[in-house]
C-alpha cells in the first residue's frame, strides 16, 4: 500500500513525497484504494453478464453522496491498511479524509436514499446501474450575514473527482424541440436542437462482499466543440455560445425539492439524463437479447419521484419508432419494466408542464403521452387525466406508466392511497405498495460513530453490518454495568468532540452534559423548525422566571439550508440566529440554554452532529413528511426522539417502544379535522398564556431591536394562516419536552433509553428496504455466485 500510495503520488500527481500537499496525498491514497475496486468490479459485471442477471435501473436527479473515501476504504476492508501506511509516511488519515470536498448532488431526504440504496445494492450483490446527473455545482453553499442566508455557489469539481471514471466511448445525442414527420405509417422526429451526454463512472462496491455496481453520471456536452466560422470572423462569444448553451444542462443542481419549478431548463435536465440512461441500457440489453418482448424479465427501471418520469413516453417512443414495436404492445411492456417511488404529498411539489412547453421541447412525447392517455381512457373510463387544463401531471403519468407505486413509510402509502391517487388506487387497487425507507449502517454507524461502532462489535462481532437486526442482541445488555458505562462514555466523547468542533467553527462554548437536542433537515415551515425555536423562547422565559429550578442544561442545535426562494423559510433562518444573539449572551441562562446553527449543513456535518445527539427533533405537522430518514439515524446511534406520528415516526416509535420515544401533537387524522375550524390558530395562541407571551416578544421587536418590526411577518403568519398548525401543537411539544428533561435528569435510565434505540433500529437498514423492492417491484436477485459468497 505505501509503495502504491508513492507511486501513484509520483506517476499520476506528478508530486515527489516532500513537495506534496495534502490533496496530493489524497488523490494519490484515493487512486490507489480505487484500484482496488476494479478487479471486483469487472468480475460483478462479468457475472452479471454471465448469469444474464435482470439488472435495476434506479433513475434519480439526485445522488447526495457526500464524501466517499471512508466508505470505500471501509467496505473493501482497507482501513487498517491505509492508516498504518499513512502513518508510516509521516502523515495524517484523518486529515485526508476530511481534506475530501461533499458532493452534494442533491437536496436532501430524496438525494441521500438514492445513496444509501447504491450501498445496498452493491451489498446485497443485486446487479444494477444509479442513473442521474454530473452537476458541475452541488447544492449551494450556505453562510450567513447578520443572521440571513446567504448562497455561494458549490464548486467540488474544481478538483478533480478522485472516484470517478470518464468514459468518453460512451456518449449518446439527446435531441430536443423540431417537428415530427407521419409517414406510411412511420414516424420520425427531426429535432432542431442535439448535445451529447458522456458517462462518468463511479463504481460502488458493497461490504465486505466482493460485488460492484456502477453508478452511471451524465455530463452534457456540445456536438460540436465550437463554431470555427464565427471564430475566424473575429466573434470570439458567438463562436463559444452553442457549446455553453449544451453544457448549461449539467451545470448545476435545481436548489428547491418541494416545489415544482416549471422551468424549461429543469425538463431538459429530466429529459437528458432520463433519454441518456434508456439508451446506455437498451445498448446493454440488445448486446445479447435481440427478442425485445423480453425486456422485462431483464429490466427494472425504478423512478425516484417523477423527476425521471418522461422515462415511459421515451422507452414507448424507443420501442414504437427505433425498434418497430406497436404502440399498442409497447405501453404494456414499458409499464412492466417502470416502477414510480413517491415521496412526498406536498401539493406544490407535484410536477406539471404546460403542454406547450413540453410540446414545444419534446414534440413526439406529446404525441405519445396522447395515446397514452387515450389508452387509459378507453380501458378505464373516467380514469384521473394526465392532461388536465393545459398541463402534463407528471404524477399520473408516471403512475399508469408504472407497474407498481410505492410510498417510502406506512403512513405515507396510506395517505397516497387515500388523498394523491385515490381515484387511480380505485381503478388500480393493486398497484400501490408501501416500501418503508432505510439508511445504511455502513455510513450511519459504523464509519460516523466509531466509538459505538466498536463497543457494538466488541461484544458481538461485526455480522451487524450486513445484517443489522443482529443489534436486537444489544437489549441484554441493559443490565451490563461495564457495557452501559462504556456505551454513555461513548456518547459523553462524541458530544465532547463535537463541543470542539462548534467552539473553533462557531466561536461558542458548550457544556457536553447538557442535553444536546438537534433538528437538522431542509428548513421549511412543514418541518416547523420555528415551533422548535418558539419553545426555545418559552423555555428562556421560563428559566428566567424561575432561577432556582433544577433545569436541564440544554444545547439547541439546528441546521439546514433555505431554497433561495423561500422567503418565509429565510425569514425563520435568521429569526434562529437573532433568537441565538441574544440567548446565548444572557448572563441568567449561562450554562443552562444555547443556540448554535453552524452554517452550511452538509451530509459530512451530519455525520459529526448526529453521534453526538442526545434529542432528535421529529417534529413536522402529522401527514407532511412522507418518511424521514435522518430519524432513523438519529435512533439508531441512541439518541431519544421527540416527535409526532408522521412518516416513519409511527414505525420508529412500534420499534423502540412507546416509554423510549417522546410523543405529541395532533395525528394526520386531527390535523385535516383541525384546519376546517375557523380561527385555529388564534384560539390555540389564546389559549395558551406561554405561546402569547413568545409572539408577543418576537412582534415587539425583542430579538431584532434595531430593527422592531422585523418578525411580523412571521407572527402575522402564525395568527392568520398557520397552516401547519404550529400553534396547535405548541403546548403538547413544549410538555413533552418537559418529559425529556425529567428524563435526562436520570444518565442512568436516559442511557438505557438510548440503547433501546439502538437495539432497536434493524429494521431501518437499507438492506432490508432493498431487499422489498427486489422481492416486491423489480424481481431481481442476486447472481448465483455472489449469493455464495454471501452465504
Ligand atoms: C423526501 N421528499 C421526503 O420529504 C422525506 O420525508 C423522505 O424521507 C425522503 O423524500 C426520501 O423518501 C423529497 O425530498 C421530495 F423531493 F419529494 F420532496
Amino acid at each position: 500500500m505505501k509503495d502504491d500510495i508513492l507511486n501513484r503520488l509520483q506517476f499520476s500527481l506528478g508530486k515527489d513525497a516532500d513537495h506534496a500537499s495534502v490533496y496530493d496525498w489524497r488523490m494519490a491514497v484515493s487512486l490507489t484504494v480505487r484500484d482496488q475496486m476494479v478487479d471486483t468490479w469487472f468480475n460483478s459485471t462479468k457475472e452479471a453478464y454471465a448469469a444474464s442477471s435482470k439488472r435495476v435501473y434506479y433513475l434519480s436527479m439526485e445522488f447526495l453522496i457526500g464524501r466517499l473515501i471512508e466508505d470505500m476504504i471501509s467496505n473493501l476492508q482497507l482501513e487498517d491498511t491505509v492508516r498504518g501506511a499513512l502513518t508510516d509516511l509521516g502523515q495524517d488519515f484523518d486529515e485526508i479524509v476530511h481534506d475530501e470536498p461533499d458532493a452534494a448532488l442533491g437536496n436532501g431526504g430524496l438525494g441521500r436514499l438514492a445513496a444509501c440504496f447504491m450501498d445496498s445494492l452493491a451489498t446485497l450483490g443485486i446487479p444494477a446501474f444509479g442513473y442521474g446527473i454530473r452537476y458541475e455545482h452541488g447544492l449551494f453553499e450556505q453562510s450567513f450575514a447578520q443572521g440571513q442566508q446567504v448562497e455561494r455557489p458549490e464548486t467540488w469539481l474544481n478538483q478533480r473527482h478522485a472516484w470517478e471514471f470518464e468514459r468518453p466511448e460512451v456518449q449518446f445525442p439527446i435531441c430536443f424541440g423540431g417537428h415530427v414527420d407521419h409517414h406510411d405509417g412511420k414516424t420520425t422526429w427531426h429535432p432542431s436542437e442535439k448535445v451529447l451526454a458522456t458517462a462518468y463512472d463511479t463504481p460502488v462496491i458493497g461490504w465486505k462482499n466482493e460485488w460492484g455496481n456502477t453508478l452511471r453520471l451524465w455530463s452534457a456536452e456540445p456536438v460540436s466543440q465550437f463554431d470555427l466560422d464565427s471564430f475566424n470572423r473575429g466573434d470570439y462569444l458567438a463562436a463559444g455560445r452553442s457549446e455553453a448553451l449544451a453544457r448549461t444542462i449539467s451545470r448545476v443542481l435545481y436548489p428547491d425539492d418541494t416545489t415544482d419549478s416549471g422551468k424549461e431548463l429543469r425538463l431538459k435536465q429530466e429529459y437528458f439524463f432520463t433519454a441518456a440512461s434508456i439508451q446506455d441500457l437498451m445498448r446493454r440489453y440488445l448486446q445479447d437479447h435481440d427478442d425485445l418482448r423480453q425486456l422485462p424479465e431483464h429490466v427494472a427501471i425504478q423512478l425516484n419521484d417523477t423527476h425521471p418520469a418522461i422515462a415511459g413516453p421515451e422507452l414507448v417512443r424507443v420501442l414504437v419508432d427505433e425498434h418497430g414495436i406497436d404502440m399498442a404492445e409497447a405501453i404494456p411492456l414499458a409499464r412492466a419494466c417502470l416502477a414510480y417511488t413517491n415521496h412526498t404529498l406536498l401539493p406544490e411539489a407535484l410536477e406539471k408542464w404546460g403542454e406547450w412547453l413540453l410540446g414545444r421541447i419534446l414534440p413526439r412525447h406529446l404525441e405519445i403521452i396522447r395515446i397514452i392517455e387515450e389508452t387509459q381512457q378507453r380501458e378505464h373510463p373516467g380514469s384521473p387525466r394526465i392532461l388536465e387544463h393545459g398541463d402534463v401531471r407528471m404524477g399520473e403519468l408516471a403512475f399508469i406508466m408504472a407497474h407498481k407505486v410505492n410510498g417510502v413509510s406506512a403512513l405515507h402509502t396510506e395517505l397516497v392511497k387515500e388523498t394523491v391517487f385515490a381515484d387511480l388506487h380505485r381503478i388500480h387497487p393493486t398497484r400501490i405498495i408501501n416500501q418503508t425507507n432505510g439508511i445504511t449502517p455502513r455510513r450511519w454507524l459504523y464509519n460516523c460513530n466509531p466509538g459505538l461502532r466498536d463497543l457494538i462489535t466488541d461484544a458481538m462481532g461485526d455480522g451487524w453490518v450486513a445484517d443489522l437486526e443482529q443489534l436486537t442482541a444489544l437489549k441484554a445488555k441493559r443490565d451490563d454495568a461495564a457495557f452501559m458505562q462504556a456505551f454513555q462514555a461513548s456518547k459523553r466523547d462524541n458530544k465532547a468532540a463535537l463541543s470542539n468542533w462548534i467552539g473553533q467553527t462557531c466561536g461558542i462554548a458548550l457544556d457536553p452534559d447538557a442535553m444536546f437536542d438537534v433538528q437538522i433537515k431542509r428548513i421549511h415551515e412543514y418541518k416547523r423548525q420555528l415551533m422548535n425555536l418558539l419553545e426555545t423562547v418559552a423555555l428562556w422565559n421560563d428559566m428566567r422566571d424561575n432561577p432556582d429550578h433544577d433545569w436541564t442544561p440544554r444545547v439547541k442545535i439546528f441546521g439546514g439550508k433555505a431554497a433561495p426562494g423561500y422567503y418565509m423559510a429565510k425569514d425563520i433562518i435568521r429569526l434562529i440566529n437573532d433568537v441565538a444573539e441574544v440567548i446565548n449572551n444572557d448572563p441568567a441562562t449561562k450554562g443552562r440554554l444555547k443556540i448554535v446553527y453552524p452554517p452550511n449543513y452538509n451530509v459530512t456535518m451530519a455525520e459529526r452532529l448526529i453521534p453526538a445527539s442526545d434529542l432528535s427533533e421529529q417534529i413536522s405537522t402529522a401527514g407532511k413528511e412522507a418518511s424521514g430518514t435522518g430519524n432513523m439515524k438519529f435512533a439508531l446511534n441512541g439518541a431519544l426522539t421527540i416527535g409526532t406520528l408522521d412518516g416513519a415516526n409511527v414505525e420508529i416509535r412500534e420499534h423502540v417502544g412507546s416509554e423510549n420515544f417522546f410523543l405529541f401533537g395532533l395525528t394526520a387524522a386531527e390535523v385535516m379535522e383541525r384546519r376546517q375550524h375557523h380561527g385555529y390558530a388564534r384560539a390555540a395562541i389564546e389559549a395558551s398564556p406561554r405561546l402569547q407571551r413568545v409572539l408577543g416578544q418576537i412582534a415587539e421587536g425583542r430579538f431584532a431591536p434595531h430593527d422592531t418590526g422585523r418578525y411580523h411577518g412571521v407572527v402575522g403568519m402564525l395568527y392568520d394562516h398557520d397552516y401547519f398548525l404550529v400553534t396547535c401543537d405548541f403546548d403538547s411539544y413544549f410538555d413533552a419536552q418537559r418529559r425529556a428533561d425529567n428524563a435526562y435528569q436520570n444518565a442512568d435510565n436516559w442511557a438505557a433509553m438510548a440503547l433501546m434505540n439502538t437495539a432497536s433500529m434493524g429494521w431501518f437498514s437499507s438492506d432490508r428496504t432493498i431487499k422489498g423492492y427486489a422481492r416486491d417491484i423489480w424481481n431481481a436477485h442476486p447472481p448465483r455466485a455472489a449469493m455464495d459468497r454471501s452465504a
